[in-house]
């Protein structure tokens, strides 16, 4: 593969192998289940993959909580068998991307189950006494509850996320060195890039404050130290060509700026777009943002319009509040489906046309929706956490459909996750088939992207409610949010339609297109 700046412009699609493809029968998808499906990756046109973590995990956080990095989960697979992959997909001209999780480990991580034993091991971790029987300090876990445990010593951890996932402690050398190791080890394997979880929390404020006293500087998120963390990572990165996306959940757009300075992380997700509501001035103000925090540092925007974490995007625009937030996820919220994947059809032809690389979540190329899961079959720690009133994650979670007449729409045995009946419909078997499908949407954007080139984008006048731009010498994306239908600007070709104009020519509501001059 050449060695270019191929991140800078990457479609990467995101596997939670889990729910890929089950290549050996057990309902849970796994490396088999990828490899088989490397043809589809290819003809859908990626150029690279990011893999949620294969490696040995409990599976209490769907693999967020790893228990050793130097071997994959035996449900998915082996480490040899990793290797396979990583050149099988190689061959088809596409990279591969790991995640690492270096904000916390498993329970039963070796180091873990040495410090609850009660070994020198508790200093890789946040051990600490209690406030006569409260918890150290007033932190609330990112899923619910107290970011707190307390051990039958007395003694508590803390835990950013699920009790199963204790937080490592970044001061300590040895949690900064195996993390090196680690990532010389994936680097050695031939993966092209990391994606680093949590990339904004792993180091605290050794006083480990309450909030309270902590307000001015938050005590476990942004700290400056990360800095320093990531320049050591890029050092070793750049010894192998590879690079990184950090997940960098960041309001401040200064703030979040600093992890792409040149000798840090090349890339960071672009969540503002993600959590972004269908509106044409909010999409605007959200790219020319995003576009200016960027150019200063030199690096690419990246856009994202779903992931493994939040609502799926054809549900979520079919929404009355068609914004994305954690906080307002709900049970039985009402959906309009065919709204929404009118928009998601217009916002896919978007982000493919705009400057930097793009992330596709597996199922958004088929038009997923978000599954209604029933509660006794829910497995995500965010849910129990919350006190079963959040839904959790699962929703978007669910094992893809790849033939619409086999058991389990093909997926392989009984599925691990429930598929909802209408599922045979959204088969990638009979996308492929249909000229008007959302895999064929995608296939043939991710082969006409290139006509945009790598140019800066330039807005071009247009009516209230309608986004319009070109990057390169009279290519055009045009996305239509009014109520109104548009005119298209004449002389120009139709290079590819998120939907029909209407019986006039005009660009109609909830549309988007590419043109040429
Ligand atoms: O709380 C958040 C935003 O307000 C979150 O963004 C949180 O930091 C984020 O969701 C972290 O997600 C990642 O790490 C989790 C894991 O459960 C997710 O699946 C993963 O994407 C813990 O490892």
């Amino acid at each position: 593969l050449p060695q270019t700046d191929w991140w800078r412009t990457a479609v990467i699609y995101q596997v939670y192998v889990r729910s890929f493809a089950d290549g050996d029968g057990d309902g849970t998808g796994d490396l088999a289940g990828v490899r088989a499906r490397l043809p589809y990756l290819a003809e859908l046109g990626v150029d690279a993959l990011w893999f949620t973590p294969w490696y040995l995990s409990p599976l209490k956080d769907g693999g967020y909580d790893v228990a050793d990095y130097r071997a994959i989960d035996p449900a998915f697979g082996t480490l040899a068998e990793a290797e396979k992959l990583i050149a099988e997909a190689r061959s088809y001209g596409i990279r591969t991307l790991v995640d690492i999780v270096p904000n916390h480990v498993s329970d039963q991580h070796p180091w873990f189950r040495a410090a609850l034993r009660g070994g020198s091991e508790r200093e890789l971790f946040h051990f600490r006494a209690g406030r006569g029987d409260l918890a150290p300090n007033d932190w609330r876990s990112q899923f619910g509850g107290p970011a707190w445990t307390r051990l039958p010593d007395g003694d508590w951890y803390l835990h950013l996320f699920a009790p199963e996932q204790p937080d490592l402690n970044w001061s300590h050398p040895a949690v900064r060195q195996e993390h090196e190791d680690i990532l010389r080890f994936w680097f050695e394997r031939g993966v092209a890039g990391v994606r680093i979880d949590s990339a904004a929390l792993l180091v605290k404020d050794p006083r480990l404050p309450n909030f309270v006293e902590g307000r001015d500087r938050h005590p476990y998120v942004d700290r400056d130290e990360l800095h320093d963390v990531y320049r050591s990572w890029r050092r070793i990165a750049d010894e192998y060509d590879g690079i990184f996306v950090g997940e960098v959940w960041l309001p401040d757009t200064e703030r979040f700026a600093r992890y792409l300075r040149p000798d840090e992380l090349h890339t960071a997700f672009n969540f503002s777009f993600m959590t972004c509501p269908w509106d044409a001035d909010r999409l605007r103000t959200s790219i020319d943002e995003t576009l200016a925090e960027h150019a200063p540092v030199g690096a690419p925007a990246t856009w994202v319009l779903c992931n493994h974490d939040v609502t799926r995007t054809v549900t979520r625009y079919g929404r009355e509040d068609t914004a994305f937030d954690f906080a307002t996820k709900a049970f039985g919220t009402p959906t309009d489906l065919s709204l929404g994947t009118r928009r998601a059809r217009a916002a896919a032809l978007l982000s493919l046309a705009l400057p930097g690389a793009v992330y596709v979540y597996q199922g958004e190329e088929l038009g997923l929706p978000e599954a209604d899961i029933p509660r006794d079959s829910i497995e995500d720690p965010m849910h129990f956490r919350s006190g079963g009133t959040d839904p959790g994650r699962d929703g978007c979670r669910v094992p893809l459909p790849w033939v619409a007449e086999a058991p389990h729409a093909g997926f392989g045995g009984e599925p691990w996750l429930p598929q909802p009946a209408d599922w045979p419909s959204y088969a990638a078997d009979r996308q492929a088939q249909d000229p008007a499908s959302m895999l064929t949407l995608y296939r043939q954007a991710i082969r006409i992207r290139p006509v945009f080139g790598d140019g800066p984008l330039a807005w071009l006048p247009a009516p209230d409610g309608v986004l319009a731009f070109t990057r390169a010498d009279g290519v055009m994306c045009l996305v239509n949010l009014a109520d109104t239908p548009g005119d298209l600007p004449a002389h120009t070709e139709l290079l590819l339609g998120s939907g029909p104009l209407d019986d006039r020519g005009r660009l109609p509501k909830d549309t988007a297109v590419w043109l040429r001059a």
